[in-house]
């Protein structure tokens, strides 16, 4: 075998860490020096490369046969089918009978197409993607505030000089860790202010001087954002000159935080009034940044809250200035390039409206059909989900496992049950997989040229250390040879760098305007922030807006969350993410060293809740409402609230807490509530120890081909093989 090396980044997280892929027999990683993470690389980075080899991956399609399983097929004929389907159901149903679910961890060059194939092969405008459940209320919000959604509008390297950061909702320790190098700086100064309803590893940091852990309820970041503005202007705090110069609706705003005096926000967040005063303060006081994650934006609110932290940062007059600024961080590996290209049910690439009519005239051109072949505006990830076996027939997934990841998990599974085919793109049996009548195997980052967008809107190079598997295709082969079985208009190139030479032109004028770039130019390692026709633009906020008249907009929001449907229970669960498992757990979950490391669901609940309701540590518990029931052990610990439970996201079965979470959207961005859901806790003895403590895990490990796997077998299996 010979060697072989390539400079690339991680295939998780949106901080695109930069590593050496070094295939030699087997394939190994190293960090390598990069802006964001300086060679250092967190866990799941450095264990990556196991998956290369992983004998779990799928090295051919799988079609499943009349008793049920899924079995190895050819790919003419996996292809035949797939065509078929999407043939068969458009006649019968109509083009919005096909649908596309995509991901943000494709790249930029997969999710344009997916968009173009949603619209040209198939004609339909269902498509959407999981960045609904990531990015979407953040997006909104710098939409409508700046005209422009670029998660960082800085370099994350300017966050190192800064001597306070408000981190609202994100635990970076456990989900970015090599980001923490970034926070030093305002540790040092003692200005990292974490606001969190759990002590996360994240609050932890602050301890010893370092900043404040503001520990607020659940769900009551508006409030407490707009009882910060409250202070800033009551004090004489605000930034009078800049709010003049770049801002419009500072008035309407300055009205809708006067009702937020500090003590009502103390008593309505649960956060001292000193503390308050002192966050204002800090952050008045220069070098300061304030930055969302997924903990504010996963709401029904989650737009008024975004909206509420930029206009803090307009009032304070933060943004778009050096030293300064407000961010939120994207979390997928392409979460940014990911909703710039067309994946989105109301975009098409360049972060244009498909609701535009110069924006659809431009795309069309470029796609050589004609402006009125282009389907409207599709619908939100949610209520497409929520069409499936009924108004959608036939499915393809890629790039997300909705089964384990969307809310209200077992509704979605009975929706996929009930399409006439679901067609799923994975290089792994994901749970999702599991339940489709085609699976087409894929190629993992390390075997594919591409380019990716990073959380600071730094587009990057892919690139292809080693073959794929025998029988493992790229999802640009495979998107050509449907959309040629479907006699599809236009090109389909399965060439990486050109497909990216078309995205750029048909990015040209709009906001996410890649124009100016290549893979050639960013081979030769340019520093290429978007929009980019002739330079980079690291920071687009620098001298304008990105709306019309070059200002931003304050944008009044209010705290009258809509009406909650709090049946469920006297407890809220929040939900997040372990450092060692990444997002639905399909990859992670099949690595030895992470999943050794975290094995299991754990519910962190409070000991005074915990003795209330006769929990002991690491006893099996039952949480309920009533969509379903997840069982968990029970994580005895102080660092939670005594009405707050946590559990994350990552595992399947029994232990997915997606079963209790509810289909409930923010109206403006369509993001569902994934960090606030009443349930009931209550010990549960009937439960097996092997039902619990492995869960699904291992045996959906196998490369299952041939079997069935109803939960109930599993769990019998997996007893088997643990011998209890
Ligand atoms: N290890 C790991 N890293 C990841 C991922 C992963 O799955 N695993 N996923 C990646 C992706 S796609 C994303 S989007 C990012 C997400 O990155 P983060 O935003 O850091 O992730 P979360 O754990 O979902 O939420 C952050 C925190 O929000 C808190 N929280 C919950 N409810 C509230 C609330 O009402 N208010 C406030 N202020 N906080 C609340 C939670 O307790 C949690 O500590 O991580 C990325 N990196
Ligand atoms: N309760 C709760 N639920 C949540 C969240 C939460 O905080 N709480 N967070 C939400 C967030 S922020 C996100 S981003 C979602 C993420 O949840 P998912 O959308 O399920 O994301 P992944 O688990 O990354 O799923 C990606 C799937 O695609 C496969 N895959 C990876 N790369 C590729 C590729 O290039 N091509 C193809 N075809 N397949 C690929 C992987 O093997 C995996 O099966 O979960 C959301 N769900
Ligand atoms: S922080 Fe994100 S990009 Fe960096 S090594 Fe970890 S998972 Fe990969
Ligand atoms: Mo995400």
């Amino acid at each position: 075998m010979t060697m072989s090396s390539a400079d690339t980044h991680c295939p998780y997280c949106a901080l695109r860490c930069a590593m050496t892929v070094t295939h030699a027999g087997d394939a190994t990683v190293t960090g390598r020096d990069f802006p964001t993470n300086r060679g250092g690389l967190c866990a799941k980075g450095w264990t990556s490369a196991e998956l290369l080899a992983s004998p779990h991956r799928l090295r051919m399609p799988l079609m499943r046969r009349s008793d049920g399983t899924l079995a190895e097929t050819t790919w003419d004929d996996a292809l035949d089918a797939v065509a078929a389907a999407f043939r068969e159901t458009k006649a019968t149903h109509g083009s919005d009978a096909n649908a596309i679910f995509g991901g943000g961890g494709l790249t930029n060059e997969k999710a344009y197409q997916l968009g173009k194939f949603a619209r040209v092969a198939l004609g339909t405008s269902r498509i959407d993607y999981n960045g609904r459940f990531c990015m979407s209320s953040a997006a909104a919000a710098s939409n409508r505030a700046f005209g422009m959604d670029r998660g960082l509008p800085f370099p994350v390297t300017d966050l190192d000089a800064a001597s306070t950061i408000l981190l609202f909702g994100s635990n970076v320790a456990a989900t970015m860790p090599p980001f923490l190098a970034h926070l030093a700086g305002a540790r040092a100064a003692g200005g990292l202010i974490v606001v969190d309803p759990r002590r996360s590893a994240t609050a932890r940091l602050t301890e010893d001087g370092a900043g404040t852990h503001l520990q607020a309820a659940p769900g009551t970041d508006l409030p407490l954002l707009l009882g910060l503005t409250h202070i800033a202007l009551a004090e004489g705090l605000a930034d009078r000159a800049y709010i003049d110069e770049r801002t419009t609706g500072f008035d309407a705003v300055r009205r809708s935080v006067a009702p937020w005096w500090p003590e009502r926000t103390a008593s309505t967040t649960g956060v001292p009034v000193p503390e308050l005063r002192a966050t204002v303060r800090r952050l008045a006081a220069g070098r300061a940044y304030i930055l969302t994650g997924r903990g504010v934006e996963q709401h029904v609110d989650g737009t008024a809250t975004a909206t509420a932290a930029i206009n803090l940062a307009l009032v304070l007059g933060l943004v778009g200035r050096a030293g300064s600024g407000y961010g939120t961080l994207t979390g997928q590996g392409n979460g940014q390039g990911g909703r710039e290209h067309g994946q989105k049910a109301d975009q098409l690439p360049g972060y244009r409206s498909i609701r535009d009519p110069d924006a659809r005239r431009h795309v069309a051109g470029v796609w050589g059909i004609s402006p009125d072949e282009l389907p409207d505006a599709g619908i939100p990830a949610t209520a497409l989900l929520g069409e499936l076996g009924g108004p959608v027939k036939t499915l393809l997934v890629a790039g997300s496992n909705v089964v384990v990841s969307a809310p209200d998990v077992e509704t979605v599974r009975a929706g996929l049950k009930a399409l006439d085919t679901l067609i799923v793109c994975d290089f792994f049996l994901s749970e999702t997989a599991e339940l489709a009548d085609i699976v087409l195997p894929v190629l993992q980052w390390a075997e594919e040229e591409g380019t990716m967008t990073s959380l600071e809107g730094r587009v990057i190079r892919r690139r292809q250390a080693l073959p794929g598997p025998d029988g493992a295709r790229s999802e640009l082969w495979i998107m050509s040879e449907i959309a040629r079985r479907l006699g599809a208009a236009s090109t389909w190139s399965t060439d990486p760098a050109e497909v990216f030479d078309e995205l750029a032109r048909a990015s040209e004028g709009g906001i996410a305007d890649y124009s100016g770039l290549s893979h050639a130019l960013l081979d030769t390692g340019v520093e290429a922030y978007w929009p980019y026709r002739s330079e980079s633009t690291p920071r687009p906020f620098a001298r304008r807006f990105a709306h019309a008249d070059g200002r931003a907009r304050l944008v009044p929001v209010d705290a009258t969350p809509p009406t909650p449907t709090d049946r469920g229970g006297d407890l809220t669960l929040v939900t997040g993410r372990y450092l060692q498992q990444y997002q639905s757990g399909t990859q992670t979950r099949r690595v030895t060293e992470l999943n050794g490391a975290r094995p299991e669901a754990r519910l962190e609940i409070h000991p005074a809740t915990a003795s209330r309701l006769g929990i002991r540590e690491g006893a099996l518990v039952a949480v309920s409402n009533e969509r379903g029931t997840v069982r968990a052990r029970a994580s005895v610990t102080l660092d939670i609230r005594h009405d707050t439970v946590f559990l994350p996201f990552h595992y399947a079965g029994d232990e997915c807490a997606n079963r209790l979470t509810e289909a409930l959207v923010d109206p403006t961005s369509a993001m569902p509530e994934f960090k606030r859901t009443r349930v009931r806790v209550a010990p549960d003895a009937a439960v097996s120890v092997a039902a619990v403590g492995h869960g699904p895990v291992v045996v959906s490990e196998h490369p299952a081909v041939g079997r069935t796997a109803s939960p109930s077998s599993r769990v019998s299996e997996i007893a088997e093989e643990m011998h209890v």
